[in-house]
């Protein structure tokens, strides 16, 4: 009989997850702890027994969106696939949202959310995008001060309850522009009986299916660029569940994220209602923006770890040249390089989770404020990139198999690439970064935060204080060239977050080392070091004939 290999196993995430549950032990109170622990290995189990043996089954299935019915009437209704019909009720029963915004957790209710939202993205095929963006909706209403919105659409929004909940769509994009939108052209019209409709195309609208949305519309008579935009909130459809003056002309087909319905839509008098100010609409959509930023953080994350978990898993079953793949010392190397990269990146957005849970308290000083606003893109824009460097890498690691479709390894890689686009890519995210530096104080609070990392680590945190302090010395130097430094605004984000996640591991090496006796984060941390914090280009000026080089010179 001719060799068959056995193929990779998923287990439980989280029981396995021996860096996600020493990070929360350290950052959650006791107790706690003990209630995240209980639920997180619930929901793991749920992603190893149920969902991914799923996703497996339903990988080549779409949503699919069926535009008028048999008669010729226009119905643009979306069929979703199986395992997105369920996703209500297991965002109720585990609280994916709720668990944000439940006040007995106080400052560490983002902390047991985004834990959670970490376990169960890689098992959700993208619902998670929705979630995401329900969550960043209520935070923005709740910051909007509309109480009658707060009031109407939240308790939907955070619901522990299948029936209720909602999920939120938003609506930016337009075909003049996803990172800029000032060139917004959907307009919003106030009739005689004061209420607004809506008109024009929104090009990218994630989770069509959504109750509700936040789009950006330019009130009638308002200057044209970002001022002149505000923010409006719209439930797509009537009592009777008909789309109220939208036409879907079609779901994009895109890359990966396969299984949610991206939708374009044509705004053909939408009922919309003002949430705050008739200008100013993308700095009232920033919240969202923040939030499904560090959303798309923790599933980049979440990704990387389940490419990781099934290539460890393959490599202790795969035999080649004699020996199991996970005993060949150049294969060690590449899943080292792996955990050590993950390792750092986690550390680093949890720590943007705990900022954040404490800024929903109300719990921050200005300095810290201002390291939160700092931190998100910088979170956003690290992990994407390693998510997608590392998933390529475990695409590689599985050979010929890994290139194999329905091994389901292939669609991790083109999953991954939408991390690094949506909500923002490197580029935008490294500007609205750069932007933050520019704040009173904002360098000098930054190395303060650093150097008191490192402190909290004690003798390992000496033995990292050089590299780290090295690489800001550079990244402060190509910022302080200006404009003149453009080429290194991306390397500047980039190595702040480095330098970040690796005091971060630091810190958490040492506590880890001395309560838990594991020397593992240390070791992840010396790992994470070697590969080098610092990523300044070390050519100072762009050379303009690199732009021209099909033309002769
Ligand atoms: O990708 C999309 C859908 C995917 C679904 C996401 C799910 C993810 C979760 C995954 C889980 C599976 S939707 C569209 C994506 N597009 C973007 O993200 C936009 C990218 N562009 C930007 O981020 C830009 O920086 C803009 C559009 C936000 C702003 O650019 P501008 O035009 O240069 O505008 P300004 O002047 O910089 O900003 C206007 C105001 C300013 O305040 P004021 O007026 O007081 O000076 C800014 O300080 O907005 C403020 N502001 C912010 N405030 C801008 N960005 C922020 C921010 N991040 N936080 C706070």
């Amino acid at each position: 009989m001719a060799f068959t290999q056995s193929p990779p196993q998923l287990a439980n995430p989280y029981l396995g997850d021996r860096v996600l549950q020493s990070a929360l032990r350290r950052m959650l109170p006791h107790g706690l702890f003990e209630h995240f622990h209980a639920e997180a290995n619930e929901l793991g189990q749920v992603v190893a027994d149920e969902l991914y043996p799923r996703q497996l089954r339903e990988r080549l299935l779409e949503p699919r969106h069926t535009p008028f019915d048999a008669w010729g009437h226009r119905i643009d209704e979306i069929e979703l696939t199986p395992l997105w019909q369920s996703m209500p009720s297991l965002t109720a029963r585990f609280g994916l949202v709720w668990h944000g915004y439940d006040s007995t957790k106080g400052a560490h209710a983002r902390l047991f959310q985004f834990g959670m939202v970490y376990l169960a993205t890689a098992g959700n095929d993208f619902w998670s995008c929705p979630l995401a963006m329900t969550d960043g909706a209520a935070r923005a209403l709740i910051e909007s001060g509309n109480e009658r919105l707060v009031r109407h659409a939240v308790p939907h929004l955070t619901s522990r309850d299948a029936t209720t909940l909602w999920t939120s769509g938003q609506w930016m994009t337009e075909t003049t522009g996803g990172s800029d939108v000032s060139g917004t052209e959907t307009r919003a019209v106030r009739g005689e009986d004061g209420r607004w409709s809506a008109w024009g195309r929104k090009w990218f609208t994630s989770a069509a299916t959504s109750e509700m949305a936040l789009l950006l519309a330019r009130p009638e008579g308002n200057p044209s660029g970002n001022d002149g935009l505000a923010l409006f909130y719209c439930e797509p459809r009537d009592a009777d569940g008909r789309l109220q003056n939208i036409v879907v002309d079609r779901l994009k087909d895109k890359l990966g994220s396969r299984k949610l319905p991206t939708a374009e839509l044509q705004l053909n008098g939408t009922p919309v209602e003002l949430v705050g100010a008739e200008r100013g609409g993308v700095r009232m959509i920033a919240p969202v923006l923040n939030q499904t930023r560090l959303w798309n953080a923790f599933a980049a994350l979440s990704y990387f770890r389940r490419g990781l978990q099934l290539l460890r898993d393959y490599a202790g079953r795969r035999r080649v040249f004699g020996r199991r793949l996970i005993e060949q010392p150049i294969h060690q190397h590449v899943l080292a390089g792996l955990q050590a990269e993950l390792e750092a990146g986690l550390h680093l957005a949890l720590h943007v989770a705990e900022l954040l849970g404490k800024s929903d308290q109300g719990a921050l000083d200005e300095r810290h404020r201002m390291l939160l606003r700092l931190l998100i893109p910088i979170t956003k824009l690290l992990t994407a990139r390693q998510a997608v460097a590392g998933i390529s890498e475990i695409v590689e690691g599985f050979g010929g198999a890994g290139y194999i479709e329905d091994t389901g390894i292939p669609g991790l890689l083109r999953d991954a690439q939408v991390f690094s686009i949506w909500e923002g890519t490197t580029d935008v995210l490294s500007l609205d970064a750069l932007r933050v530096l520019r704040g009173d104080g904002a360098w000098a609070t930054l190395q303060a935060s650093l150097i008191s990392l490192l402190g909290q680590a004690g003798s390992d945190g000496e033995a990292g204080a050089p590299l780290i302090r090295h690489a800001l010395e550079r990244a402060q130097q190509a910022w302080l060239m200006g404009s003149a430094g453009e080429a290194h605004t991306r390397g500047i984000a980039l190595t702040l977050g480095r330098c970040y996640a690796l005091a971060l591991l630091l810190r958490h090496g040492a506590w880890s080392a001395l309560a838990e006796g594991d020397r593992r984060p240390l070791a992840a941390a010396r790992r994470f070091a070697a590969h080098g914090v610092d990523r300044i280009l070390g050519d100072e000026t762009l050379d303009s004939r690199l732009l021209a080089t099909d033309e002769p010179e």
